[in-house]
């Protein structure tokens, strides 16, 4: 079997650099084997994963209980596609809706797709139900947001690198100001706006947290104007900032909630569209679908996966290491020049390096970090994300907090 030839980190590195699309930048590590918070790379070193493959592993990598699921549901029945009915996809969407409060759901497979679904619901919801003329409707969203790679989604994008030469881009969408309320209700007074999609936290953004009531009066302002509050929780959701939602914090239930990543433990990709029947009736036959959406095995993996965030407290783990963190990240702050501020909530968090965007500073500390066993990937040049797994222990985390301060210290000087 080609899966057991054995490679070096520099063969494996090698081998992607000639074969595939040069999309990325990776870290250079070269990664075997997962448990836990553990990864270990081809030639046997074990590291710390501070990314968590961008928030989808926070079940840890491995679960036992959800590649039990896999397994299980791999000997039995992978795919039938949606022109059958299977037996998981029904007990799936009865979990997920009970277990996050909706009516019901739309499966998808990645994040990006599901932000698609939710567009084209909302679109459908605004001509159906809102009234607006034919092809008029608007998708409000935020400066510097983050929601996928799709020409659509990309067509709400202000970053160059993601839209550059991709054009032309599907019109609709109206950008505002990330955090500014004022300029939320000068755009809803358009009465051709369907959704206002937001992030709860940018995540590409560097982690960006926007004010304490900035999300529940959004929310009241889309209320007030008779337009879906859309919430990509693709990255926020699933016990990552603490609690089982980012919209938790703020006591709203969104319109529209998208969900990806974590919901199958970073196992399969399985996203999700959530919505009470008021908006999700709009779907009819033939609407909108996806060969592998539903299909049996990623729904008996998400289950398995949101078993073990409500069996193993991830959220209230999440909250009160994100806690200890922080404090520890804070001190780094006051006593060195290189850490500028420390952001986040749970277990998403993000420290801004003390040097211009274009620097190479970030880079080179999370080299020195992969170095100390602990692996951190930057954005935007001088940002780096702290995203563990939320398995993680407190001793565990104390022992990434050391390994990060002397990083940081021995680039002092
Ligand atoms: C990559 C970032 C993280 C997302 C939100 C939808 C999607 C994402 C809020 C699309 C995806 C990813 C994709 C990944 C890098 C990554 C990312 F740095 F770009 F912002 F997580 F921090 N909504 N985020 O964050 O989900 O289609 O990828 O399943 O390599 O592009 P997807």
């Amino acid at each position: 079997m080609a899966v057991l030839e054995k490679l070096t980190s520099q063969q494996a590195i090698d081998l992607e650099n000639k074969y595939g699309a040069h999309n990325y930048h990776p870290l250079p590590v070269v990664l075997t084997r997962g448990e836990g918070v553990f990864v270990w790379d081809v030639e046997g070193k074990k590291y710390y994963d501070f990314l968590s493959a961008y928030s989808a592993v926070n079940q840890g990598h491995c679960h036992p209980k959800i590649i039990d699921a896999l397994k299980y549901q791999a000997e039995r029945l992978t795919l039938t596609s949606r022109a059958f009915y299977n037996d998981q996809l029904g007990k799936y969407e009865k979990y997920v809706t009970q277990y996050f409060g909706f009516d019901k759901v739309l499966p998808m497979n990645t994040g990006a797709e599901a932000v698609e679904t939710a567009i084209k619901l909302a679109r459908k919801w605004g001509y159906e139900k809102k009234g607006i003329p034919a092809n008029q409707a608007k998708i409000v969203v935020c400066q510097n947001n983050f929601h996928g790679r799709t020409v659509t989604i990309i067509s709400a994008s202000n970053d160059p690198v993601a839209t550059e030469n991709f054009g032309p881009f599907t019109p609709g969408m109206l950008s505002i100001p990330y955090n500014d309320l004022s300029a939320l209700e000068a755009a809803l007074k358009d009465q051709n706006v369907a959704a206002f999609l937001v992030e709860p936290i940018q995540g590409e953004a560097g982690v960006y947290v926007p004010d304490e009531d900035y999300i529940k009066s959004a929310y009241a302002l889309c209320k007030q104007h008779n337009v879906l509050f859309v919430a990509d929780e693709v990255q926020t959701g699933i016990a990552r900032t603490g609690k089982l939602l980012a919209v938790n914090y703020s006591g709203i239930k969104p319109d529209v909630l998208i969900l990806g990543k974590a919901i199958s433990g970073g196992v399969l990709p399985v996203s999700a569209v959530l919505a009470d029947d008021e908006v999700m009736e709009v779907i009819r036959p033939g609407n909108h679908g996806s060969t592998f959406g539903g299909n049996p095995l990623a729904c008996a993996v998400a289950m398995a996966a949101l078993e073990v965030v409500e069996e193993e407290g991830l959220a209230e783990n999440a909250e009160r290491l994100g806690n200890m963190f922080r404090a520890h990240m804070q001190k780094l702050v006051e006593t060195t020049d290189l850490v500028k501020l420390v952001r986040g909530k749970g277990l998403l968090n993000a420290i801004v390096i003390n040097d211009s965007e274009d620097s190479s500073t970030a880079w080179d500390i999370c080299l020195k970090l992969r170095d100390n066993g602990l692996l951190a990937k930057p954005t935007h040049g001088n940002i780096i994300r702290f995203a563990p797994p939320l398995v993680m222990t407190e001793e565990q985390l104390m022992d990434c907090i050391a390994i990060i301060s002397k990083t940081l210290k021995a680039f002092e000087k």
